[in-house]
């Protein structure tokens, strides 16, 4: 028994070869301490059921916990050159990648998409349609009268004698009522073109969202609700709305929408003016001219609709003061913001 566990002891002492073991230095450990049959440990083990029961016990245990500790070791060194193996003059090849940034969807995207999905919660469907326009379409089918000024080269931008580039999405909504019968529920998300300054509230190229809702009976209330339930699903649940009379060709009466300002609550600020508002919309009951002009009866039909600038809507949620960041395409900018991949 004494010589047994002295032989343990001794052996105890050639775990602190392992760390420093090359591959082949490893294998021959290996054998030599836990080989199957000449391992030294496993020599010993073989012996303990000759002893006398009384020590028995003792050197079983102990010869036992030399083994589980070897094994540890063994492994642990085995898993070190491994890795070691992966690497080349330095460099350890089985560590992570770098993470490579795969884009993101612009910020004024992520709004439009936001909103159409609010919409389309509230039985709206999303149309597109094409960018160069005629004039009927984006003036004369929506009321326009012959000597507006949109009219102008000097505030659209013309392609030729009949066609220039849109200057809002609703000839999508004239296209949609021509085609159509009511019931009519659109959102219409896209580019659109005006002859304006490039400065820090404008820009001769953005994005806006239409929408239109024509059925039997539609009422003013309908409208007001409808624009209410989205301000509240976009911004919070307790964000307060009011509507101010306006003018479009198009609408009667027209109203542009505000909301609570979202950076002070209300309270008065800079970005608000100190007026505890923002603009987000115009709106309106639809002309019945506008429905006459795409052949749907204005006596049995009646909508409404609206307009807004995503871009717009995302500068009042982020507090952004200037809107020619979203169009020059500085990703030190735009990733701030470049959430979900689609
Ligand atoms: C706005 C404001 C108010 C509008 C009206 C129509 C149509 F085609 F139904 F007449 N589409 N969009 C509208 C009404 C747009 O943008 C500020």
């Amino acid at each position: 028994m004494r010589d047994l566990l002295a032989a343990l002891a001794e052996l105890r002492e050639r775990l602190q070869e392992i760390p420093q073991a090359d591959e082949r230095r490893l294998h021959d450990l290996k054998t030599e301490i836990l080989g199957r049959k000449a391992g030294a440990l496993t020599q010993i083990l073989g012996r303990v059921p000759t002893l006398d029961p009384s020590s028995r016990k003792e050197v079983g245990a102990a010869a036992n916990a030399l083994k589980l500790e070897f094994a540890a070791a063994i492994a642990a060194r085995e898993r070190e050159l491994k890795r070691a193996a992966g690497s080349v003059a330095g460099l350890d090849l089985t560590m992570p990648g770098r993470a490579v940034w795969r884009g993101g969807l612009h910020l004024v995207t992520q709004v439009v998409d936001e909103i159409c999905d609010i919409f389309r919660e509230l039985g709206f469907t999303r149309a597109v349609g094409p960018e160069a326009e005629t004039e009927r379409y984006n003036f004369f089918a929506l009321n326009f009268p012959k000597d507006h000024p949109a009219l102008d080269a000097q505030d659209s931008f013309y392609l030729g004698d009949d066609l220039l580039l849109r200057t809002h999405t609703s000839p999508v909504q004239i296209r949609t009522l021509e085609r159509y019968p009511p019931p009519i529920r659109v959102v219409i998300p896209g580019q659109v073109y005006r002859r304006d300054p490039f400065d820090a509230s404008h820009s001769p190229v953005f994005e806006q969202i239409e929408g239109l809702a024509v059925d039997e009976g539609i009422s003013f209330v309908d409208f007001k609700a409808t624009l209410a339930t989205f301000a509240r699903r976009f911004f919070t649940a307790d964000t307060r709305v009011r509507f101010r009379p306006s003018f479009f060709p198009f609408t009667e009466p027209s109203a542009e929408m505000d909301v609570q300002c979202q950076i002070c609550k209300g309270v008065g600020c800079a970005t608000c003016k100190q007026t505890g508002w923002m603009e987000i919309l115009g709106s309106g009951m639809v002309h019945p001219a506008v429905l006459e002009n795409c052949g749907v009866s204005s006596e049995r039909y009646s909508g409404f609709a609206w307009g807004m600038g995503p871009a717009r809507i995302a500068m009042t949620r982020h507090g952004i003061a200037d809107i020619r960041l979203f169009y020059e395409s500085d990703v030190r900018f735009l990733a701030q913001f470049a959430g979900g991949v689609r």
